[in-house]
């Protein structure tokens, strides 16, 4: 199989992946996570395991931390992640059958064998092999192969799962590399990575998410030292170089925050908050023009034939959404519609009180945090971390307060980060737990860590002697090695 990218040997300037033991992180600090990821035993076990299968091929894919940009990407607005030099370590194989066999390293996730079949049924209780299904139904949809190949996996990472830095994105796209290996084709000659992560991003809506596609092309197209803007209308990626003399910091509220779980209905709230939105966009639009925009997403407002600016942007959701709160017959009064039927597109997976739907801040929020990513942006070209933290703060709040995200573990964590002298902190993914990231300035590092340490964890480092908080860098995208 042809290597991409094998160039790339060195992504956060410390790992070297010409070799088989490797080291993330510098070994000296304390407060960036030594890892050493031993990828001939790996291979070992991987061929103990699946004798028949012979040597494996090994994937690395990052994590990813997002910067500025929350919940826009379903609503077709820019985000600007960074992939982190924190990764899932996928070993792989094609085997003779059509049978996918996958293993874990990490207990809370046993070996799983499935048969590779169309159409592929999911399994149910959040199942952590729905997220291999949701690849491979993602690439036989894609590329129809004559025969459905039967592979064998074997996983290691140092990716915490379900801390909000994408484990689950980055095991889709292993599994989506490992299969494109699998069917005999080769990332970058049959398929690009932004068609990759655009597929992807689809396929992964088998496990139940409505998420956008920030994450899959975060973890694709990841570059060392830069943050990735990716816009999605039209969908491209653009790389903005990271300012000097600035750190960033992740620290893992310890909530968990499993899509695969409880937060799955949390999550997909949003989408269905923003969707609601958007028909009542179109209604409106409808009448003042005259005309049937159809728009998809709200992100089509700035974006394809409307081309509005703040200002018009602004002045329609005024007039949509006048008050803070909507009732469901006040919607179904605009949209024309039956409650019934509102209620069974919309309603069931949006909550709300007496009041009503709280969309008038929803709105307020997508248009706030996609004018901090452009300014963000434009603060990180500039090498300002002190601006782009103070837009860092003001997403938080963003989510906290219009988008109801956050919880008062990740409300504490950005407040000790910024008191401790941090430019800014805000939750980052989807939010309900999950990671805080701060952009710390390299003076005040050591003092940051040490007050997350103290304040927010007690003391306590996990039971491998790693703190739930580290460094982390800017690393290159998903690559074989
Ligand atoms: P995480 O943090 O991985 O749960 C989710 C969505 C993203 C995006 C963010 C919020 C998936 C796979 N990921 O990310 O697309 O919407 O929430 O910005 O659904």
């Amino acid at each position: 199989m042809a290597s991409e990218n094998q160039s790339l040997v060195d992504l956060a300037g410390n790992g070297d992946y010409n070799r088989h033991v490797f080291y993330i992180g510098k070994r000296t600090e304390p407060n960036r996570r030594r890892v050493f990821v031993d990828l001939t035993d790996l291979k070992q076990q991987f061929v103990a395991m699946y004798p028949e299968s012979g040597t494996p091929f090994v994937c690395r894919v990052p994590g990813r931390v997002n910067l500025m940009g929350e919940h826009l990407d379903y609503n077709g607005l820019p985000v600007l992640p960074m992939a982190i030099d924190r990764a899932i370590y996928m070993a792989f194989a094609p085997n003779s059958g059509s049978e996918i066999r996958i293993a874990n390293r990490d207990a809370r996730f046993s070996p799983v064998t499935f048969e590779n079949v169309t159409p592929l049924e999911p399994s149910t209780g959040g199942a952590w092999e729905n997220y291999a299904k949701a690849a491979i139904a993602g690439l036989n949809a894609h590329f129809s192969p004559e025969k459905h190949p039967g592979m064998d996996v074997l996983i290691t990472s140092d990716l915490p799962p379900a801390a909000g830095l994408s484990s689950s994105s980055a095991l889709v796209v292993g599994f989506g590399m490992a299969y494109l290996a699998a069917m005999g084709l080769t990332l970058g000659r049959d398929i690009t990575r932004l068609e990759l992560a655009g597929l992807l991003a689809n396929a992964e809506h088998y496990v139940g998410t409505a998420g956008g596609g920030m994450d899959q092309t975060a973890i694709l197209h990841g570059t060392a030292g830069c943050a990735t803007r990716i816009n999605f209308l039209p969908f491209q990626v653009e790389q903005v170089p990271l300012p000097k003399g600035v750190e960033i910091l992740v620290c893992d509220s310890l909530v968990e925050a499993r899509k695969s779980g409880g937060a799955l209905d949390f999550y997909n709230a949003g989408p269905a908050a923003c969707s609601l939105i958007t028909a009542l966009v179109n209604t409106h639009l409808q009448q003042d023009f005259g005309e049937d925009f159809a728009i998809e997403c709200l992100g089509e407002l700035w974006y394809g034939d409307l081309c509005f600016n703040r200002k018009e942007v602004e002045a329609l959701f005024a007039s949509i959404l006048p008050a803070a709160h909507t009732t469901p017959s006040e919607l179904a009064t605009r949209l024309n519609m039956p409650l019934a039927q509102l209620k069974e597109y919309w309603l069931d997976e949006i909550p709300f009180g007496e009041a009503g739907l709280p969309l008038q801040a929803r709105a307020r929020h997508v248009m706030t945090e996609f004018y901090r990513v452009e300014e963000g942006r434009d603060a990180l070209l500039a090498g300002d971390g002190a601006t782009f933290g103070a837009h860092m703060n003001a997403s938080h709040q963003s989510c906290a307060n219009d988008y109801e995200i956050s919880t008062p573990e990740l409300d504490g964590l950005c407040k000790i980060l910024n008191d401790a002298g941090s430019y800014g902190a805000r939750l980052t993914g989807a939010g309900f737990g999950g990671a805080v990231v701060a952009m710390v300035p390299v003076a005040s590092k050591d003092a940051v860590f040490a007050a997350v340490q103290t304040e927010y964890y007690g003391g306590r480092t996990q039971a491998d002697g790693a703190s739930p908080a580290f460094y982390v860098t800017a690393s290159a995208g998903a690559l074989h090695l």
